[in-house]
């Protein structure tokens, strides 16, 4: 069973949470040691990735030290086809739809398209939807933010994304975002399509995630907890919402 097909599975059980790393944000020992405490607290998956500062070299180090401290799957959540590692057992291979800048539509994944064939990475597309804030996602991406206040937008890109045959829909907020993505934004998208509604950025209490659960998202993903508090226990209380839907 490949990582798509095994969050599939998961998915009929329960939401998913999964976890972001960034290599640039702490050492690789650090990420392993992350994600050792993120697997005892019940994430079903790492994502590693970031928007500014990372290389190959800190995505390599950083997916070998989590394969060796944990189990869970290791997905790649890249910024562009130089933040690639063979050592990832997927690869989100994503569009950023709402960019200005042909290069995060489709240049990226032109450049990394050989790459990911010749290593035999497993490739998810996935459609990444930047919502207003944004943050550094919106800024790094020149993304045209899609509004809080009116999903339409948000429903017309998320179903384009499953007519090109995505498999998945993520809605980002921004990491660090001051509020998760409005709870009508996630529940128009999951209404309008069938594939998993991916949600993240600005989820910092399980309250947060008991909304975006409830709205809709298949998958919770949250970052900054976990890099700021260096502690698994308000990981396990937001992990614990996710799953009692
Ligand atoms: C960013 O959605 C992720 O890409 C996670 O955001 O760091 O706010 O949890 P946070």
């Amino acid at each position: 069973m490949n990582v798509y097909e095994s969050i599939l599975e998961r998915r009929r059980k329960g939401p998913l949470h999964m976890t972001l790393l960034d290599p640039d944000k702490q050492t690789p020992q650090e990420a392993a040691a992350l994600s050792s405490e993120a697997a005892g607290a019940g994430t079903d998956a790492i994502m590693v990735g970031g928007s500014t500062g990372v290389t190959q070299d800190k995505v390599d180090a950083t997916v070998l030290a989590i394969k060796e401290a944990s189990k869970l799957p290791v997905i790649l959540f890249p910024a562009s086809a130089a933040n690639l590692s063979p050592h990832a057992d997927a690869l989100y291979f994503m569009s950023l739809l709402n960019s200005r800048d042909p290069r995060l539509i489709v240049g990226e994944q032109r450049l990394a398209a050989p790459i990911v064939r010749a290593w035999g990475l497993e490739a998810i597309p996935m459609a990444y939807l930047v919502v207003e804030p944004g943050m550094r996602a919106g800024e790094v991406g020149d993304a045209e933010l899609i509004s809080r206040k009116n999903p339409i937008v948000a429903v017309q890109y998320a179903l384009a994304a499953q007519l090109l045959g995505m498999k998945l829909v993520y809605l980002e907020a921004g990491s660090g975002a001051p509020e998760p993505v409005p709870e009508r934004v996630i529940r128009a998208v999951r209404d309008a399509i069938d594939i998993p509604v991916v949600v993240g950025g600005g989820i910092r209490t399980p309250e947060a995630a008991k909304a975006v659960t409830r709205a809709g998202a298949d998958i919770v993903v949250t970052g900054t907890i976990v890099e700021v508090t260096r502690e698994g226990e308000s990981l396990r209380r937001i992990i614990d919402a996710v799953k009692a839907g």
